[in-house]
């Protein structure tokens, strides 16, 4: 009887530590994508791979499912075990809803399409603080709970979900007292487990203070404004919609993209073109572009992997006026548009890019917009996601052909209509 319980107790001890075993790949696997994912260093270098790469996330992402399903079926009994033990169920608890609350929000952004804006900008955030929390919790985990720096004879059947057993900050000094005499202060897992605490808070800390302060929006967190880089004189003065802004201000923070590093531009290296098959080209250096009528507008602004600014009031010139303004020839059908990082690209067919809200944007809540944020001059289209929306634009071509934009190439999906856009 008692081999019988001894091997079934087996068979489960085996397999908790296997869950959790494929478990810990996963999310290893996870950790490493979403962070070359979110990493700006790598989206250049990454180019098409990072689109790869995003699916490989979204594919692991799905199949962690199977361990927490796996270890939800053998829960009950593994609960059971964990009678009297506080720490470990609050940690196999914390894990869980780790786990899930990456899932679910990953399952959100990968289908946000269907769950709209609102929800994907809401899962993002989520997403984002559960990697905040979770990860360094994780790499602290797995850095002190490796084999060598335990104990061979407390090592458990089932040892890494039972985490917490010699668990805790003052698990080195936790040892049994049959060891004799008193015990040292000082251990070498002890000492360990606090460089690793402290190196991780080192690390960890400023960056996520950072974004502590920019998703709640503190003041000067994200004072791109204060910090703009351009030096273009003199500067554009808003009308009366734009300042203050009838949008009443933005909500929400812009996430700084960019394939390339970011530039600045001054009088003598800017300038904007309209050309190709057109009736008559332009060329207006800054001080005959501010003079050009603007007008304001309030939108929103959707980025595809997740977040949203809502109410921006833009100020700036529509674009089908500077078309009209052009000429556009009978063989024109694309509209490109070029930025002044000299690598990216993007287009719209002529009859997208004469819908009125596509605008050549010069404010955003009656401000220049800076150059981390696209400025001088950027585009905006509403109704379509914003890698469509090309910052540092200096350039408008007609041509006749298609043009297949910078992340289009990179497998991003020609159809750029954020739900619910009128579609032309
Ligand atoms: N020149 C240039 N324009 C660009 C991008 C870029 O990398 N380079 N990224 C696009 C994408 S994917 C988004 S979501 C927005 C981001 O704008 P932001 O950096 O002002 O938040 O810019 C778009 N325009
Ligand atoms: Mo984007």
């Amino acid at each position: 009887m008692n081999k019988i319980l001894g091997n079934i107790r087996k068979g489960y001890g085996k397999k908790l530590v296997s869950i959790h075993m494929w478990n810990a790949w996963l999310v290893l696997f996870l950790a490493l994508s979403g962070l070359l994912l979110v990493g700006g260093f790598w989206r250049e270098l990454l180019g098409e791979g990072r689109v790869w790469l995003k699916w490989a996330h979204i594919a692991f992402g799905l199949v962690l499912l199977i361990p927490v399903i796996y270890y939800l079926l053998l829960a009950a009994k593994h609960w059971k075990r964990l009678q009297g033990k506080t720490a470990q169920k609050t940690n196999v608890i914390f894990v869980l809803i780790l786990l899930v609350g990456w899932i679910v929000s990953g399952i959100v952004l990968w289908q946000f399409r269907l769950a709209g804006p609102r929800a994907a900008n809401m899962a993002l955030l989520v997403h984002d603080l559960l990697t905040w929390i979770g990860l360094p919790v994780i790499i602290y985990h797995s850095i002190t709970r490796v084999k060598w720096l335990k104990e061979p004879k407390k090592r458990s059947v089932v040892p890494e979900l039972d985490t917490g057993k010699n668990g805790g900050a003052s698990g080195g000094q936790q040892r049994p007292a049959a060891t004799g005499g008193p015990q040292p202060v000082y251990t070498r897992r002890g000492f360990i487990k606090l460089a690793v605490g402290a190196g991780l808070a080192i690390t960890v800390g400023p960056t996520f203070v950072r974004w502590i302060g920019k998703s709640l929006q503190l003041p000067g967190s994200a004072d791109y404004a204060a910090n703009n880089a351009n030096a273009l004189l003199p500067d554009p003065v808003p009308l009366a919609d734009s300042s203050p802004p009838i949008g009443g201000g933005a909500e929400g923070n812009f996430r700084v993209y960019t394939v390339t590093d970011i530039p600045a531009f001054d009088n003598s290296n800017w300038s904007f073109t309209i050309n190709g098959l057109v009736d008559k080209t332009f060329t207006w250096n800054w001080e005959e572009f501010v003079k050009l009528q603007r007008e304001v507008q309030v939108s929103d602004f959707h980025c595809v992997t997740g977040w949203s600014v809502y109410k921006n009031t833009w100020e700036g010139l529509p674009l089908y006026k500077l078309l009209d303004m052009a000429g556009v020839q009978n063989k024109a059908s694309t509209v490109k548009f070029y930025s002044g990082d000299g690598v990216y690209t993007d287009s719209l067919t002529l009859a997208q890019a004469r819908m009125e809200d596509v605008m050549v944007a010069v404010m955003h809540d009656g401000q220049p917009i800076p150059n981390q944020l696209g400025g001088p001059v950027r585009l905006i289209t509403p109704q379509m996601y914003a890698y469509k929306s090309v910052k540092w634009l200096n350039r408008i071509e007609l041509i006749e052909e298609d043009h297949v934009g910078y992340w289009e190439q990179r497998g991003y999906d020609k159809d750029a209509w954020v739900p619910g856009a009128k579609r032309v």
